[in-house]
Parts: structure tokens; sequence; C-alpha cells
């Protein structure tokens, strides 16, 4: 008689175990949610930069991605990339608020492009 009465006992705690635990990730995850993270990619195709003038919030990821068969590479009077070949990229975080010119470091003459950010 007493085992009967013990079954349900043990489905009970099994139960209560098992929503407790799921009871957490969900606020875990919704904090992460809360700061969105900007990202743009510019492509290098044909020398030259698409789109050569780009817009972006303050804090934005730019990525630049070279689809030509001719290594680049991104200079600015902040930074400076190593050279990057074909299908590899480059990226920067744009943190303060400006215009910002930037050439590539292989052909500066007629490759040019310029980020501006905004708040
Ligand atoms: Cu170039």
């Amino acid at each position: 008689m007493t085992l009967l009465n013990a079954a349900p006992m043990g489905v009970a705690l099994f139960l209560n175990a098992c929503s407790g635990a799921l009871a957490a990730p969900p606020s875990a995850d919704a904090s992460i949610g809360a700061e969105p993270i900007y990202e743009r990619e510019v492509t290098i195709e044909k020398f030259a930069f698409r789109p050569a003038e780009i817009t972006v919030k303050a804090g934005t990821v730019v990525t630049w991605r070279n689809l030509d068969e001719t290594p680049h590479a991104i200079v600015s009077d902040d930074f400076k990339s190593e050279m990057f070949d074909a299908d590899e990229t480059f990226s920067h975080t744009y943190a303060k608020l400006g215009t910002f010119p930037y050439v590539c470091g292989v052909h500066p003459a007629h490759m040019k492009g310029r980020v501006i950010v905004t708040p």
C-alpha cells in the first residue's frame, strides 16, 4: 500500500526539477537580445567599393568583402588593414561619429570610399 503512494510523489518531484531548469535560460536570452548589433557589408568588385558611401549608426561593424581576384586593402586615418585576397574580408567597428574617408592601400588613386557615422 505504501508503494502506491510513493510513485506519484516521485513524478511530482521530477516535474518540479524540470520546470525549474527550463525557467532560467529565457531570461538570459532576453538580456542578450536587448543590445542590437549593427552590421554592414561593402563589396569590392572590379576595383571599386560598392557602395562607395554608406551611412551607419555608431557602433556598426563594417565588413569589406573582396570579390576581385586581386588583393586589396583598406586604409583610413584611424586604421589600416593587411592586404586581403579574393573572397576574404576585413572588418572595422565605427564607434565615433563623423565622416571617415578611406582608400584601397594598393590602388589609392582610383579606389575611394567613405563611411558616415550617425547617432
Ligand atoms: Cu585595391
